[in-house]
């Protein structure tokens, strides 16, 4: 069972906006298309002006009128980008496996913590670390899963930190409103609502086949989803990718010598690969050994602190492959028919 962290930042855009000018603080700040030109939408709004009902992708000319005296700025894109990219070094300080899903969010996996309560430290810590050096808030949702962390993060904005038990969610989403499920759009929410269906327990009253009937194949979907099942795979920068070679020996041989001298030389190639394909840093390195009678083994080591240098990398290597030489790993003395090394979780 996994242990995944979503984070999301309170109103981002006008609350980068706010921040750096004091002088509105407490005021509804609306951040988007200029207002004299009329049309365009509102990017976001902080929570001040949502009082008023302004609200995302809500026509500007409409947030005027709701909130005249609201203060209206332009859309700073570029600024806004490069504070998401120091919130999410942040974060990764914290967790090195992050997948970011927008501008100002992002999917951790806190499993090995260990423990809910090590990973609910985690998670204030973050929360602590963002307000101390960015001024800025955010919510964090804590479930088994994507899904549901996501939903939990919305539960309590803003600075809200809300941890959903795994044995907890059908009971913690049902009391929701159907469009709380990511998926579920204006659409979706017509259909259902006109079956009065307006909560995510009325959907959860419903069979398989009564949601085949109508919505079709996502209906099935949903029955998993209103059930708090999803997935808790992150696709991280660097779990697509790693880097590896191998080589099968012309003889099998149990010469350490010979077999560390070429595990020695892919290090190198696979450095140099790891230097030309821009990364900076790995953080685990995987042997694999065949054996003669082809039976293959691979042993890991997740390091610590992520590594930079082939130096590194090799002495990564020898940790993995001595055990082979000797009792350790190879009682039988058995011949290596094969030797292979790869370095993962790239960043
Ligand atoms: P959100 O996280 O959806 O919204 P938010 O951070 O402003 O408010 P909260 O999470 O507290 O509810 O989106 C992040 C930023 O993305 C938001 O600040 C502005 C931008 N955005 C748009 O430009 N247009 C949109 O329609 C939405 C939803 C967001
Ligand atoms: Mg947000």
């Amino acid at each position: 069972m996994k242990i995944i962290g979503h984070l999301d930042m309170d109103a981002f855009f006008a609350a980068i906006e706010e921040r750096d000018n004091p002088r509105w603080a407490g005021m509804p700040i609306v951040v988007g298309s200029d207002p004299a030109i009329g049309r365009g939408v509102v990017s976001t709004a902080n929570y001040e002006a949502r009082k008023f009902g302004v609200h995302s992708a809500m026509p500007i000319s409409q947030a005027v009128r709701l909130a005249p005296q609201a203060i209206f700025l332009p859309v700073n894109g570029r600024r806004y980008g490069q504070i998401s990219q120091r919130i999410m070094e942040i974060v990764s300080r914290h967790t090195p496996t992050i997948e970011q899903a927008s501008v100002d969010e992002a999917y951790i996996d806190l499993s090995r913590c260990g423990s809910w309560a090590k990973a609910k430290m985690v998670c204030r810590r973050i929360k602590q670390e963002i307000l101390k050096k960015e001024g800025l808030t955010c919510s964090i949702g804590l479930a088994a899963n994507k899904l549901v962390a996501k939903i939990a993060s919305d539960f309590k904005k803003p600075d809200g930190l809300t941890v959903v038990a795994p044995r907890k969610a059908t009971q913690f989403l049902a009391p929701l409103g159907i469009r709380k499920i990511p998926g579920i759009g204006p659409k979706a929410e017509g259909v259902l609502k006109r079956m009065g269906l307006d909560t995510v327990g009325q959907v959860q009253a419903l069979t398989e086949a009564d949601l085949y009937r109508i919505l079709g194949e996502w209906g099935l979907d949903l029955y998993e989803t209103v059930r708090g099942k999803g997935s808790d795979e992150l696709m991280t920068k660097w779990t697509a990718k790693s880097i590896g070679e191998q080589e099968t020996f012309d003889t099998d041989t149990l010469n350490s010598a010979f077999i560390i001298e070429r595990l020695s030389d892919m290090c190198q190639s696979i450095a140099r690969q790891f230097k030309r394909d821009g990364f900076k840093l790995f953080r685990r390195v995987v042997l694999t050994i065949r054996w003669a009678d082809f039976k293959t083994c691979t042993r890991s080591h997740t390091l610590q602190q992520p590594a930079q240098t082939p130096t590194a990398l090799k002495t990564e290597m020898l940790r993995l492959v001595l055990p082979f030489f000797d009792r350790r790993e190879n009682p039988k003395k058995q011949l290596i028919r094969l030797a292979g090394i790869r370095i993962e979780e790239l960043e």
